[in-house]
């Protein structure tokens, strides 16, 4: 009979716990690992109704939505340099963005909310013709997508 009061007490503190949205963080990098100009992470998997703060960790960063790469586009965002943003996502789907001033840097990066990614496709396709322009780190775009595959 213990052993009945103990998982009856755990299935209810189990269902009385709510489900609490997540911040993630993500930190505006000049260089990491020999990587220069990149946010870390640069590929992030997060639930609807989660959100994502960018740290200005290194000076003369922003984050920037990228109106070609996302699901919502009722979600745009635009930083300031060095300012910290928080943003929420609801809706699934793939999420680019950039740091405006070191985009031709190839300084971008994905999120990618639930597993409803029906803008993966347009993404992908977008990130493999901009990176092209890119003057370094011309594959990350692409490598940063195929992480979602
Ligand atoms: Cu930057």
């Amino acid at each position: 009979m213990e052993i009945m009061k103990k998982i009856l007490l755990t299935i209810m503190f189990v269902m009385a716990t709510p489900v609490m949205a997540a911040d993630h963080t993500v930190e505006m990098l000049s260089s990491s690992n020999g990587e220069m100009m990149v946010f870390k992470p640069a590929v992030l998997k997060i639930a609807p109704g989660d959100s994502v703060t960018w740290k200005a960790t290194n000076p003369g960063h922003n984050t920037a939505s990228i109106a070609e790469m996302t699901p919502d586009t009722g979600l745009e965002w635009n930083g300031k340099i060095n300012e910290e943003l928080k943003i929420t996502f609801t809706k699934e789907g793939v999420y680019g963005y950039k740091c405006t001033p070191h985009y031709i840097l190839g300084m971008i990066g994905i999120i990618a909310v639930g597993d409803n990614l029906a803008n993966l496709g347009a993404s992908s396709d977008f990130a493999a013709a901009e990176e092209k322009k890119f003057a370094t780190n011309k594959e990350r775009f692409t490598s940063y997508i195929n992480q979602l595959k």
